[in-house]
């Protein structure tokens, strides 16, 4: 399919080569201050999925840039902005956050308020704990089976790897639910938690894996949020990017 690709301005970035910079060492954050966060595409990247829900949750306005991580002029002004050359990245107030561990640490340290982390210790451990699961793991699932928002495949065969991977993940999700009461991995109130597997339960929807109940219901709840609705409408429009995405299987 013949595709629009969106072009970017190079912008001046001086700050973001060596980490998380702010322009005074003594100067106060203020939340209010303006935020853009750099995603690419909403039917492909799960990390981008996982920054703007993040900043959403937080309660964070930004203004959205998006770009196409396969255009090299996009690449190179990407690469003035995040030295990792890596989506999700988050500018607010002068600082420069990259990696959404990192970015969904500083939005709980701008807005304790939001709830990103639970206020427990224990269950805030706990959080940090499944959150650096999903960032550092799960590797098989995630290139098994692609986050494509936009795709619907009925009969999929799940390589046994990826199905270790599905089996942790649903018996993180089990313990959850069980332990803080649900609707939300850690209770009453949305956290980093969900946001960092929001796109594993597109993945489910897309690859149609079979859920045990609890799971399903799960998935039910992140679909239903408006946040999500708002981020699928926005991924259908997107212009088929990737080929080998969409192959039939
Ligand atoms: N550990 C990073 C992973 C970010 C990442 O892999 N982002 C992908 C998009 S989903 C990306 O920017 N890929 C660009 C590329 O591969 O060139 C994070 O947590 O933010």
């Amino acid at each position: 399919m013949t595709k629009a690709k969106t072009t970017h301005s190079v912008e001046a970035h001086t700050q973001a080569t060596t980490g998380c910079t702010t322009p005074s060492a003594t100067a106060p954050v203020t939340p209010a201050a303006p935020a853009m966060l750099t995603l690419s595409s909403k039917n492909y990247s799960s990390w981008s999925l996982r920054g703007w829900l993040l900043v959403r949750f937080a309660g964070l306005p930004v203004t959205e840039k998006l770009v196409a991580i396969d255009d090299a002029s996009a690449r190179a002004e990407l690469l003035l902005l995040s030295p990792s050359v890596l989506v999700p990245r988050l500018e607010h107030a002068g600082i420069s956050v990259w990696d959404t561990l990192a970015i969904g640490e500083y939005l709980h340290e701008i807005r304790p308020e939001a709830g990103l982390l639970p206020s427990d210790p224990i269950a805030r451990s706990h959080c940090r704990s499944i959150c650096g699961e999903m960032h550092s793991g799960f590797s098989a699932l995630r290139s098994a089976l692609p986050m494509n928002v936009s795709a619907k495949i009925k009969k999929f065969t799940v390589w046994s790897r990826a199905k270790g991977d599905i089996e942790r993940i649903t018996e993180i999700w089990r313990d959850c639910l069980a332990r803080y009461g649900g609707p939300w991995l850690f209770g009453k109130q949305r956290s980093m938690a969900d946001a960092m597997y929001a796109p594993v339960v597109t993945r489910f929807l897309t690859y149609n894996v079979a859920l045990d109940p609890v799971c399903a219901a799960y998935c039910e709840t992140v679909m239903a949020m408006p946040e999500m609705q708002e981020w699928i409408a926005a991924a259908k429009l997107e212009p088929i990017d990737i080929e080998e995405l969409e192959v039939e299987f």
